[in-house]
């Protein structure tokens, strides 16, 4: 049966060891919970580091902790103190999670730390290839293992392989500063779907993806190689019942108060209000932030002075870290200063408490808070704003909510706010401590409405229903050309008597350059035709966009057919014939208008053929290409409805040429003169679909490159369409 196979950095497990003990507790985090019911299903098992290192346990108790870990359905993937030191408190938090939430300053970039996550991301990797069999799913977590799913792909090709980041994706003017960009991205590639929070870090991640990998990205798919990924966002939800049942448990009568839950009470009498912030202490929650706009709120609105107090809980977090330890020295003081300057004999104006609580206690927190202050400075998603909407049974409490949160942009009835701004901060805080019962109830509805809805186990069903649908491309897509094709190929080819191998040029059968005139044949390309040629009973025909000039410098000399200009000439028995009659007296009112394109687009030139037209936009800024080629399009059209022009949009670049030409007419002319019993056809373009369209259904058809195609098969790239060549030399 197949299963799925979960990985992430921890396992969902809480391990001690003390004296030869063992305790293990399974986590009850949310990713625990959503992942429970995947987890849970038929042979599914969970991959991850334990926490503790292994080696330092006596063989006996090891070999205990690896039982127990089964046990639970998981495997734990076996790191030494280096690779902790340098992989995941080194790289991983201290080079990845700074720049991912924008940290520059904080962003440490070592190159043993990058070896080190090469490394462990590979022990990985080793550990699901041990445990994965055919059919199997394999689903990613997080920042830790961005190189994972490309080291699976690479091993067993056919694996579905999903990946979610739970923090941000930095916009690309961040993320191309990283040294080992293109890695880190051809690595997250590996994947068939990517999940991220919200739209905006997927739009991110595509932006990096055109800029720095230079791919083509239509609406939310990438083609990379000969496969299709899937980018979406799948805002993670929480357990719902289980924070409003808590909730509820904690306000019924039968239930014995806590003493937390009595002291927050105490401190209610009067109608005095309590506002609640729960983070770890990390320097992306704006913890120092928070506090001094509270100083600033209680200088702005001193009659809140004895009314209300900020109740923080921070949680101990990375404090190996050395920015962890200042940030953690910074808020003492901090909360040190301005109770001194507040308090008076009865009151301080903030209760900070620096330890992690049991879960009874974060609901006794949630339940008495009248208000939630969650103000990161940057965060990927944000759950806690989540659970205190949850535990607030009554509808009653103000959510204040950042708006660089991920949670923001599906918790529009919160108070949001730039935590950067101190004056929206206090404005908004006097807005939440004023605010009439039934609007808090109003807001709180519709946000309890959606968090009802999208809860963490919706979260991974729809991640899960996406990934599914990935399948569907792998048959959607021409099938790769496998060995069996391609030996019957040879085969038949080695076989037939009438035999005609029809090539495209670029991006076929030798790889786009940034400028055209680079990308001349080379002497193993001449070596490759010339040996298919010299065949009897072989006809070879290259069809190109190119013009008739170049290919008669390059290949004039050759017996080869030559189709140059789309289709318009024919070279044949050391004989251009044109094809096609061409006018070109259009040219002088449609070249004004691509070099004002030219001037506004940097990167981009016209290439001027003695028939068409061509505006190449390969090196300019993808995204600003992308609305140029819509604006080029819409001036275009308008113009050429009375001139009888085309507009092909080919790989990077536009062209425009007299109607009715096209690769196709020129296929059937050839097709024509012989009644030929084998033919090949290899292209790798938008126009090269009409050679595809044209060629018989006993045709050989090929696309190179990963799109929807009329071609029977696809090859990956220009290297392994001349492969396939030199199998076909005598
Ligand atoms: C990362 C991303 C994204 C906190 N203190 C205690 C405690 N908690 C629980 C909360 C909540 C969880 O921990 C914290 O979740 P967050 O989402 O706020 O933050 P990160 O840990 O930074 O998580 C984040 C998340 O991944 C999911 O994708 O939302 O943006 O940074 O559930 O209740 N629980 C207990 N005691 C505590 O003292 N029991």
């Amino acid at each position: 049966m197949n299963k799925t196979i979960i990985v992430s950095n921890r396992l969902p497990l809480n391990i001690s060891v003390s004296e030869n003990e063992l305790e293990i507790t399974p986590s009850v985090g949310g990713l625990a919970t959503g992942m429970k019911s995947v987890h849970s299903e038929g042979n599914g098992i969970w991959i991850g580091w334990s926490g503790i290192n292994q080696d330092e346990l006596s063989p006996d108790l090891s070999a205990k902790v690896d039982q127990e870990i089964r046990n639970e359905k998981c495997v734990s993937v076996s790191l030494s103190n280096q690779d902790v030191e340098e992989y995941y408190e080194g790289f991983s938090n201290r080079t990845l999670w700074p720049l991912f939430h924008y940290f520059m300053e904080y962003t440490q970039f070592e190159r043993l730390e990058w070896e080190a996550y090469k490394r462990v991301n590979e022990k990985f990797a080793e550990v699901v290839l041990e445990n994965l069999e055919d059919g199997d799913t394999v689903w990613v977590h997080d920042y830790q293992l961005l190189l994972l799913p490309q080291l699976i792909k690479d091993k067993r090709p056919n694996t579905t392989i999903g990946f979610f980041l739970h923090i941000p994706f930095p916009s690309f003017e961040i993320f191309r500063t990283f040294p080992w960009r293109k890695e880190i991205l051809t690595g997250m590639l590996g994947a068939d779907l990517l999940g991220f929070h919200t739209y905006d870090y997927e739009r991110h991640f595509l932006s990096s993806v055109k800029r720095i990998l230079r791919l083509d990205v239509h609406f939310n798919e990438i083609s990379y190689h000969d496969r299709i990924v899937k980018v979406d966002s799948f805002p993670m939800g929480i357990d719902y019942d289980k924070y409003h049942n808590a909730a509820l448990e904690h306000k019924s009568a039968t239930k014995e108060k806590s003493d937390l839950s009595k002291r927050l009470e105490e401190h209610k009498i009067d109608g005095k209000k309590l506002i609640l912030s729960i983070d770890r202490m990390d320097y992306t929650k704006g913890i120092p932030n928070r506090i001094k706009a509270f100083e600033y709120f209680l200088d702005t609105y001193p009659e809140y002075k004895e009314k209300v107090r900020l109740v923080m809980l921070t949680v101990p977090s990375r404090s190996n870290v050395p920015q962890y330890q200042k940030l953690k020295r910074e808020t003492d003081e901090l909360v040190g200063r301005i109770n001194g300057k507040f308090a008076s004999v009865s009151w301080t104006p903030i209760w900070y408490f620096y330890r992690s609580v049991p879960f009874d206690s974060i609901i006794d927190l949630y339940v008495s808070s009248d208000v939630a202050l969650i103000t990161p400075i940057r965060d990927g998603m944000n759950l806690v704003a989540k659970e205190y909407v949850a535990t607030r049974t009554d509808l009653s409490g103000v959510l204040i909510l950042s708006e660089m949160v991920g949670a923001a942009q599906e918790m529009n009835e919160s108070l949001l706010i730039n935590p950067n701004n101190f004056d929206d901060f206090a404005n908004h805080l006097n807005q939440a401590l004023t605010m009439p019962l039934k609007e808090q109830q109003t807001r709180m509805k519709n946000l309890q409405k959606r968090l009802k809805r999208y809860t963490v186990e919706k979260w991974a069903e729809e991640f899960f229903k996406s990934l599914d649908g990935t399948k569907q491309y792998k048959s959607s897509i021409a099938q790769k050309l496998s060995s069996v094709h391609e030996e019957a190929l040879i085969n038949d080819f080695h076989k037939k008597k009438k035999r005609l191998v029809l090539l495209d040029y670029d991006g076929t059968l030798v790889n786009f350059k940034d400028n055209p005139e680079d990308a001349s044949p080379d002497e193993e390309l001449y070596q490759l035709l010339d040996n298919i040629v010299k065949q009897e009973d072989t006809t070879l025909a290259l069809i190109s966009g190119r013009d008739k000039p170049t290919f008669q410098k390059w290949f004039g000399n050759k017996d080869y057919n030559l189709v140059t200009d789309h289709g318009v000439w024919l070279y044949q028995n050391n004989n251009w014939e044109a094809l096609e009659r061409l006018r070109t007296d259009w040219m002088k009112s449609i070249r004004p208008i691509l070099e004002t394109f030219v001037d506004r687009t940097p990167g981009t030139f016209i290439e001027t053929k003695k028939y068409s037209l061509a505006w190449h936009y390969r090196t300019a800024d993808p995204e600003l290409a992308r609305i140029r080629t819509i604006e080029l399009n819409t001036v275009l059209t308008s113009m050429i409805a009375n001139n009888d022009l085309n507009i092909l949009k080919g790989n990077k670049v536009i062209e425009i040429k007299s109607s009715n030409v096209n690769k196709g007419r020129a296929v059937s002319r050839l097709l024509m003169q012989k009644d030929y019993d084998f033919i090949a056809v290899i292209g790798d373009d938008w126009t090269d679909e009409y050679m595809f369209e044209e060629a018989p259904d006993s045709a050989y058809t090929i696309k190179v490159g990963a799109a929807k195609t009329k071609a029977k098969f696809t090859l990956k790239n220009p290297d392994q369409v001349r492969q396939l060549l030199q199998k076909m030399k005598n």
